[in-house]
């Protein structure tokens, strides 16, 4: 651990210069970088220290970027989809390449451990290799016409500017899933990510605009704008040259962005609050439920959409599933998110401590019991707290919220519907998980009668979903799609064609013209 700290400053430039970060880095980009709006320091939450400086975009430099972005989409969407594959490909292969220094940026800039980090760069790449096979697989249907000698098609045509506007706890591999994707479609992406996490976005763009300058591309076609959401968030919100806003973020900034996305008749992809539960039924395997329960909740701190927030468990284990989980979570090593032997960082900042804390005086108000946890650590200008369990009965108001935070609600149930209905009893939708060994349950579970979640898993747990498939969920989160399955038909324009080849006028639904 001294080791690591007495390096810190070495270290710390090291991974930045490699990746092509400085002390002092202009926020905005779409070919050329430039940034002279206020001057922001990027503080790590491991040590408090500053990494470095970004100079946010003024209003105007927005226009400027948005005006090049916007451009490059005029020749882009003519370059055909495979050639496209092939510049996702080269920056999958430079994100391999660059797989660790980007980890450690992660890390060092939102303090998820570092093997989080690598899992997150491992996702970026993962996306890219989808998207390249997705070149050359942008499928429209072919549907047989209701009139003789006529056919009836459907096309994909790229769709515009896509505004990603991204959060601090997946600060890059939000931006893949929304940019592999859309490059491949024929889109361009302006980026804009948390205020909280600008340097792992400027070291993306910076490998993007390589490789678009190496294929002869305008690297325009990756902008990025760094600064406030209630300035530089709005401006894309509401300007008609950026056709998809895909806006990652808490549920009341969802509302807002879909509120003014909406009123110019935009469209949204909208990835908001989680509340994941998991059921732990008492046909379940605890080896599978207790460690996948232990990393669902207190992985990346409890700050993923899709950690585990609730358990609800069989009242006939309920003891012995809760002393298991209380052992894992009295030995969890906390500390410097790069040491291997720790499984949690700190939090992001100060605020997000407050808010745990001040969220579990509220489960002690609403009746909770605290079973362990919930504690600020004292290390000097860091954000680490020990996880929290909280015993409860039923959804509480307070675990009808999501605290972006370790602390997980422990709750028990006597019958599978009951399990279900608190699993679909909170205004999310993102996340739910059911652990038994009972086809049964787990098929009841997977069923219209389940969850009402975006993502049901089945003895594993609520994190980690695969890029392959559709992410996102129903409710307060959302409603959007992102990554795989097909997701990509989002950013792109659908367009419905009939061809008459019969020489003849023949009106649809059968309608006799005379003349
Ligand atoms: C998020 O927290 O915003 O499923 C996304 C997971 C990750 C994505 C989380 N693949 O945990």
């Amino acid at each position: 651990m001294n080791d690591i700290n007495e390096s810190w400053g070495w270290v710390v430039s090291q991974v930045l210069n490699s990746l092509g970060v400085f002390e002092t880095n202009p926020g905005g980009f779409s070919g050329e970088w430039a940034g002279s709006g206020k001057a922001q320091r990027v503080v790590s939450p491991i040590h408090g220290e500053v990494l470095a400086t970004v100079v946010n975009v003024t209003p105007q430099e927005f226009d400027g970027i948005l005006v090049k972005c916007h451009q490059a989409f005029a020749s882009w969407k003519l370059v055909p989809a495979p050639k496209r594959g092939e510049v996702v490909k080269e920056i999958g292969d430079a994100l391999r390449r660059n797989k660790a220094a980007l980890a450690e940026l992660i890390t060092l800039e939102m303090g998820k451990t570092l093997r989080e980090g690598l899992g997150e760069v491992q996702e970026m790449i993962d996306i890219c290799d989808l998207a390249v096979g997705l070149s050359r697989q942008l499928y429209g249907l072919t549907m047989p016409s209701e009139r003789r000698m006529h056919r009836l098609q459907e096309q994909w045509h790229p769709l515009g500017v896509v505004g990603v506007i991204t959060a601090f706890n997946f600060p890059v591999a939000v931006w893949s899933w929304n940019t592999a994707l859309a490059l491949v479609c024929g889109d361009t992406v302006l980026w804009k990510p948390s205020s909280r996490t600008p340097l792992t976005a400027i070291a993306c763009t910076k490998i993007a605009e390589k490789v678009l300058l190496e294929f002869g591309f305008d690297p325009a076609i990756c902008s990025l704008a760094i600064g406030k959401g209630s300035d530089i968030g709005d401006l894309i919100n509401t300007d008609p040259r950026v056709a998809l806003v895909s806006y990652t973020g808490s549920v009341p900034g969802g509302r807002h962005v879909g509120k003014l996305v909406q009123e110019r008749f935009g469209r949204h992809i909208l990835e908001l609050g989680g509340n994941g539960a998991v059921i732990v039924s008492d046909k379940a395997d605890l080896d599978i439920a207790v460690p996948s329960i232990y990393f669902g909740a207190i992985g990346t701190s409890g700050q993923r959409c899709t950690t585990t927030r609730r358990i609800i468990v069989h009242e006939s284990i309920a003891e012995a599933f809760k002393t298991r989980l209380l052992e894992l979570y009295s030995r969890t090593a906390i500390g410097d998110p790069r040491d291997g032997k720790n499984l949690m960082g700190p939090l992001v900042d100060a605020v997000a401590v407050n808010t745990m804390l001040d969220a579990i005086e509220t489960v002690k108000a609403q009746g909770g019991k605290i079973l362990c946890g919930g504690e600020k650590l004292p290390a000097a200008g860091a954000c680490y707290v020990t996880p929290c369990i909280a015993e409860v009965i039923g959804n509480l108001p307070i675990v009808k919220e999501e605290t972006f935070a370790p602390l997980l609600y422990f709750m028990t149930y006597k019958t599978i519907e009951e399990a279900i209905a608190l699993q679909n009893g909170v205004p999310q939708g993102l996340s739910s998980a059911i652990i038994t060994n009972d086809q049964r349950e787990s098929e009841l579970f997977l069923s219209a009668a389940g969850s009402d979640c975006g993502i049901a898993n089945v003895n594993t747990g609520t994190s980690g979903a695969e890029i392959g498939g559709a992410f996102g969920g129903e409710k307060e989160t959302g409603g959007g799609r992102e990554s795989g399955s097909d997701a990509w038909k989002a950013y792109m324009r659908r367009q419905t064609s009939v061809i008459n080849f019969s020489g003849q006028v023949e009106l649809a639904q059968g309608i006799i013209l005379e003349l």
